[in-house]
């Protein structure tokens, strides 16, 4: 018999409807901000969010309160809870633009897409990858008359960056805040996102220069004759890389001895000829009793756990594994400590790869989310996988770069690792992953190192003519005209691939190689001056032309071009075919020749000079520090007033000297028509001595 003690109404029967069918109502909820910074303001889903929020895993330090949101403050977030997520919601106003999201492919504009901060092993990745190695949960936006604003959602947690309606941000856990920089222009954005995330420090000078790797250099004779190749041929190399087959069976920190009998005597000889070596270290560590690095890491009981409280087992390149919880300062200490005996092989840099981490044999390529860190208070404490998985790669990152430092106190550690998150950039470069040889990722590299540098990490590049396939000559060529002016320039390919170093491909597509990274070489005073100001400042090296005008909507999804720092233009062909006719912009760009030969060459990447710039050039060399800088060539290109200026940094190329004023920042002034160049030194006292500058007006 039915009885009318209980009536379900119609918003009852929608109730159940949502339960049934997974569609829960939102909780609207009543965010609370609070100033932080200048133009900086957080906001949190509740004052309860704020009071139980847990420490960020992104920025340098924690920000205080700095009283109410400012009156006029123009961006405000809605925050929503549904399902066990938070949402945060931003609307955007008509013709604003947004970039950032870090490592994604396609377009430098991401208006429309959905991004997943979710760090993953996306061997062979393509155009509709939702997430990469990668995470950085931070929009840069551009409102239609130039000026900026900038969002970082505050959580390490997988977090869905929907840019279809406006930006969304969905991420599992608990409720994050969303922090919001106002900015007169994007640049101004980027800065303030490097203090509060911090920024790269300053490289050694050599891992500038082009890097040379496969997977793998092997045995020694190779690694040999591929050093060899570089210097016959003359074409310029700084670093070679070991990839895991130097190891002995793919155990970490140790050498495959039949195959590398003397690593360090083979450092040596590298070093001799002008070259430097960085090494690979994964975080899968084999299971084995006997092994150093298990037993030692064992006795200080350092494996990220299980669920129930074992130490969990994966299987990677060495079998069974387990993985150090880099979420405890103890055990990046540790791992640090590794890198004592390693280094004093002769190695120079390391290369932290499957830091995801990466799990073969499991849908998820990863360990179980259920699994459970033992973090020290000021990471939160305690917490599973989930919270934790997305800074893996960057606290594994972080324990080596600071294991290295503490064995080279006086040098600069090179760190690249391929997993990392917001604010990683203060402890590894990156590179883009197992990219495949096509002209679509030949043309996604350009607009994944502008990304990238719009979100933190100014050193990035790809895999120069792809890790996954073979690819041609002429494609191979293009890469490494364009692959040459990015910020971190490395070959790579992968095992049982063709051949891919310069000279590969015959001697044509070699000689545009040469060409190529000759002009490189060319630039690095310029593209050292440009590092040194990302470490300064945050602001990348490589630029997006919108930079020069923000409020143009032309420059606003270009990117078939970018700006190595604001004065060089280089217009790219990522295509097969004739080069396209670049967008230029306002004022009087010239085309300029770095090395003979290199307008002529149709896959090189056209160079255009700005008008009122002056640019530096070194000598042609065969690594970075085969000759001194004594001897500058200036271009010019005089603006309408005839004036132009250019700037130099230099120091020692290593160690840190220039945090004590050894180091020279060099202003070049021409200051109307006919006028020499003036030089004036505007900071440090480092003298090593005087350049001979050779001027050459290019307008003419
Ligand atoms: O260590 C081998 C490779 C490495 O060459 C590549 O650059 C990484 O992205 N590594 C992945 C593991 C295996 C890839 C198939």
């Amino acid at each position: 018999m039915i009885t009318d003690r209980f009536k379900w109404g119609p918003m009852g029967w929608i109730l159940v409807l949502a339960v049934v069918v997974g569609a829960w109502p939102a909780l609207v909820l009543g965010q609370v901000g609070e100033s932080v910074g200048e133009g900086m303001v957080r906001y949190h889903a509740s004052a309860s969010a704020r009071d139980g929020a847990l420490p960020s895993l992104c920025l340098v330090a924690p920000l205080d309160s700095l009283g109410p949101v400012p009156e006029e403050w123009a961006v405000v977030p809605e925050f929503t809870r549904i399902q066990g997520r938070t949402s945060v919601f931003l609307t955007i106003d008509e013709g604003t633009d947004l970039y950032g999201t870090g490592e994604v492919p396609g377009p430098l504009r991401r208006n429309g897409t959905r991004t997943v901060a979710w760090n993953f092993d996306a061997y062979g990745w393509g155009a509709g990858a939702p997430n990469l190695y990668q995470s950085h949960p931070w929009v840069l936006a551009v409102r239609a008359d130039g000026t900026s604003y900038g969002v970082i959602a505050d959580t390490p947690n997988r977090c869905l960056i929907d840019l279809q309606l406006g930006i969304r941000f969905e991420a599992d856990g608990q409720e994050f805040p969303v922090i919001i920089i106002e900015g007169a222009t994007p640049q101004d954005v980027v800065r303030s996102l490097g203090q509060l995330t911090g920024t790269m420090p300053l490289p050694p000078r050599w891992a500038l220069g082009y890097h040379q790797c496969r997977y793998s250099y092997t045995p020694d004779d190779r690694v040999r004759e591929i050093a060899d190749g570089f210097r016959e041929r003359e074409i310029p190399c700084d670093v070679i890389w070991y990839d895991i087959d130097y190891m002995d069976e793919n155990r970490c920190f140790s050498i495959d001895t039949w195959s590398f009998p003397d690593m360090r005597g083979l450092n040596a000889e590298l070093h001799e000829k002008g070259f430097h070596t960085v090494a690979i270290i994964d975080p899968g560590i084999k299971q084995e009793y006997g092994y150093h690095v298990y037993d030692s890491g064992d006795a200080i009981d350092a494996w990220v756990q299980n669920r129930s409280g074992s130490p969990y087992v994966g299987s990677v390149w060495p079998g069974r594994c387990v993985f150090p919880d880099f979420t405890m300062g103890q055990v990046r200490e540790w791992w640090g400590g590794l890198y004592g005996q390693f280094l004093s092989l002769g190695i120079d840099g390391i290369w932290n790869d499957m830091n995801e981490p990466a799990v073969f044999n499991v849908d998820a390529k990863t360990m179980p989310r259920s699994n459970r860190h033992r973090a020290d208070p000021e990471l939160g404490g305690p917490g599973t996988h989930a919270r934790f998985h997305n800074v893996y790669g960057m606290l594994m990152a972080r324990a080596t770069w600071e294991g290295v430092q503490r064995v080279r106190p006086n040098q600069r550690p090179f760190v690249l690792s391929r997993a990392n998150h917001l604010g990683g950039q203060r402890w590894a470069a990156c590179w883009t992953g197992d990219n495949s040889a096509s002209w679509a990722h030949v043309d996604y590299s350009v607009s994944m190192v502008l990304n990238l540098g719009l979100s933190g990490q100014p050193m990035s590049g790809p895999d120069i003519g792809g890790f996954v396939g073979v690819g041609t000559g002429e494609m191979f060529a293009r890469w490494m005209g364009i692959g040459a002016l990015q910020p971190f320039a490395r070959g790579h390919t992968g095992k049982g691939n063709i051949d891919k170093e310069p000279w590969a491909f015959g001697s044509d597509v070699e000689k545009t190689c040469q060409v190529a990274l000759q002009r490189r070489y060319r630039l690095l005073p310029y593209l050292y001056s440009l590092m040194r100001e990302a470490a300064e400042t945050g602001l990348p090296p490589v630029r997006p032309l919108f930079f020069l005008d923000p409020a143009d909507p032309a420059l606003r999804a270009e990117d078939d071009s970018f700006l190595l720092g604001d004065d060089l233009l280089v217009a790219c062909n990522t295509w097969p075919g004739e080069k396209p006719v670049p967008v230029l912009p306002a004022g009087n760009w010239v085309k300029v020749s770095l090395v003979d030969g290199d307008l002529d060459d149709p896959d090189l990447p056209d160079l255009y000079l700005r008008e009122g710039a002056i640019l530096p050039l070194g000598p042609i060399m065969q690594w970075s520090d085969e000759k001194p800088l004594d001897e500058l060539e200036l271009l010019v290109n005089p603006g309408p007033d005839g004036r132009a200026v250019g700037y130099l940094y230099e120091d020692d190329g290593d160690g840190y000297g220039y945090r004590e004023g050894a180091y020279r920042v060099t202003e070049f002034v021409v200051s109307g028509p006919g006028e020499s160049v003036q030089v004036k030194v505007m900071e440090g006292d480092w003298e090593p001595g005087v350049w001979l500058v050779v001027p050459r007006d290019i307008s003419k």
